[in-house]
């Protein structure tokens, strides 16, 4: 059957530019934008006036009903992308994520399955490689080539569960360089980690401030520099995922610099909230931030990592999105090396960012959609299907209300998990209509959505956004030999040597 939809009267945002316009949208993709636009009769209306019409946020992490750390993550496919859809964003990438020794097309085929007839929004698949065999290298290839995987993640961190050693790591880039795949990392010292655990339960500290203490930036800053040397060596993109520190940013920024083509994602948490909440009086509270890497001490962080998007130095925003509730989290409560890691974002990812960037004063509305939508197309390789307004692309879209606010809360919230880490926060930037693939699923708080609605988004190797630097990096640095005379001097003979 044919679709209209008319999205009328508002101020069309996009990376580049603004401008008012109306969006007129026929199965399911932007046909025409421009001012009054007449459209047939019977088209239905969304009346835009006074408001942002957005490409709608494209959130780069999640974890939805993850299993993980002896329990799942309780956000599923069905309740983690419908709580998106009600705070604008419209795509999520998550993480194939399973043990070691599990082949990695068996795990893709059982999250594809988990998440088909759950999702309220199109989503996409990140796959982390946990382990390195002959198999696994083949198994990537076929990711790439049939299943529409561009990107796989690596873990440094959570030493005998997911972690690999730089030999491995080493490996791993270079296939994915071979196969024009993004390598992201998950940078802290997993074995500097595992040994600081243990002596802060030694020290008789147990509660969630161990969980910082035991790896604080640092730790982060020197995996950081790890993965993006060893990237560097085979000349691999990297992408640093869940940018948590001033210490790991700096590495970014200055590899950068350097000419090496490293992107570092920021997530909602980081640009929101901070590792204060670590010392919290409230056991309940203190562990409900812990997630790794862990949010920092340092009050000055979120707004450093906000600048950095600004600067575009840092270019996507995701949230890690992996929730648990108090009766899981309090697995940990004797021991914080027990607690289950994750925090919540995927709702507020978008609020938050408009109150702490734009309505700051540190982001403009372009630069906005830039590092909510725009540059995770660009980098993933699904633009410009996904992340602008013009004709052709999918209609994934929102109508925002800068000036209405709205206060964060788990008693309010669309998520499935007893706690928000950004409880009592007044924020700026209020969704009031969301359209996925041209059809209304969220409008003036009421959802019109259902479970499935939502489709897997194959993605193609490279986008030349990561090639053409890839390239340029890769003639600068062309290993040359030396031409010299050579040597024609005696050569040693050791003694004990049969002649
Ligand atoms: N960090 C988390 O906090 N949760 C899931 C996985 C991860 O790396
Ligand atoms: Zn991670
Ligand atoms: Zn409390
Ligand atoms: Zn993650």
């Amino acid at each position: 059957s044919h679709s209209r939809l008319l999205v009328k009267g508002g101020k069309v945002v996009n990376a580049d530019q603004s401008f008012e316009a109306d969006v007129y949208i026929e199965n399911g993709i932007i046909s025409q934008v421009g001012k009054n636009l007449s459209t047939p009769g019977g088209t239905k209306v969304v009346d835009a006036t006074g408001k942002l019409v957005m490409p709608g946020g494209i959130d780069t992490h999640t974890h939805m009903q993850l299993p993980f750390m002896g329990t799942f993550a309780v956000d599923d496919f069905y309740t983690g992308t419908k709580a998106a859809i009600s705070g604008g964003t419209t795509m999520i990438i998550d993480f194939v994520l399973d043990q070691k020794g599990v082949s990695l097309l068996e795990a893709y085929d059982k999250w594809k399955g988990w998440a088909d007839p759950k999702v309220c929004c199109d989503y996409s698949f990140h796959v982390a490689v946990t382990w390195w065999s002959p198999q696994v290298s083949e198994e990537l290839l076929e990711l790439v080539t049939n299943r529409g995987v561009n990107s796989f993640k690596m873990f440094m961190a959570y030493k005998d569960v997911f972690m690999l050693g730089d030999a491995d790591l080493y490996e791993v880039y270079k296939r994915c360089r071979d196969i024009g795949a993004l390598a992201m990392m998950h940078a802290e010292n997993g074995d500097v980690i595992a040994h600081e655990q243990k002596r802060m339960l030694d020290l008789g500290i147990t509660g969630p401030e161990g969980h910082e203490m035991c790896r604080p930036e640092d730790v982060e800053a020197e995996a950081t520099n790890r993965a993006v040397m060893i990237a560097n060596r085979v000349n691999c993109p990297m992408y640093i995922v869940h940018v948590m520190s001033k210490a790991s940013a700096d590495v970014i920024v200055e590899a950068r610099r350097r000419g090496n083509v490293v992107f570092g994602e920021p997530i909602a948490a980081g640009l929101g909230t901070d590792g204060t909440n670590y010392w919290h009086k409230c056991w309940r509270h203190a562990a409900g931030h812990v997630m790794g890497p862990p949010l920092r001490p340092d009050t000055t962080t979120p707004k450093y990592l906000m600048k950095l998007l600004a600067s575009g130095d840092m270019e996507c925003t995701g949230t890690d999105n992996c929730t648990f509730n108090g009766s899981q989290k309090a697995l940990g409560k004797d021991n914080f090396a027990k607690i289950p890691n994750g925090v919540n974002g995927v709702e507020d990812r978008m609020s938050v960012i408009w109150e702490k960037g734009v309505a700051s004063g540190i982001l403009d509305e372009n630069k906005f959609v830039a590092v909510t939508s725009t540059n995770a197309a660009k980098v993933f390789n699904i633009y410009p299907q996904k992340g602008v307004i013009a004709p052709g692309s999918d209609a994934d879209i929102i109508v925002w209300d800068p000036n209405a606010t709205r206060t964060i809360s788990a008693k309010t919230h669309h998520q499935a998990v007893d706690f928000n880490i950004f409880e009592g926060m007044v924020c700026h930037g209020v969704t009031v209509c969301t359209i996925s693939r041209g059809k209304v699923v969220y409008e003036d708080g009421r959802f019109t959505v259902s479970a499935g609605d939502g489709k897997y988004v194959p993605r193609k190797p490279f986008s030349n956004y990561v090639y053409d630097r890839v390239l340029k990096r890769r003639e600068a640095l062309k290993p040359v030999p030396v031409e010299r005379e050579p040597y024609t001097g005696a050569v040693y003979k050791r003694k004990e040597e049969k002649p």
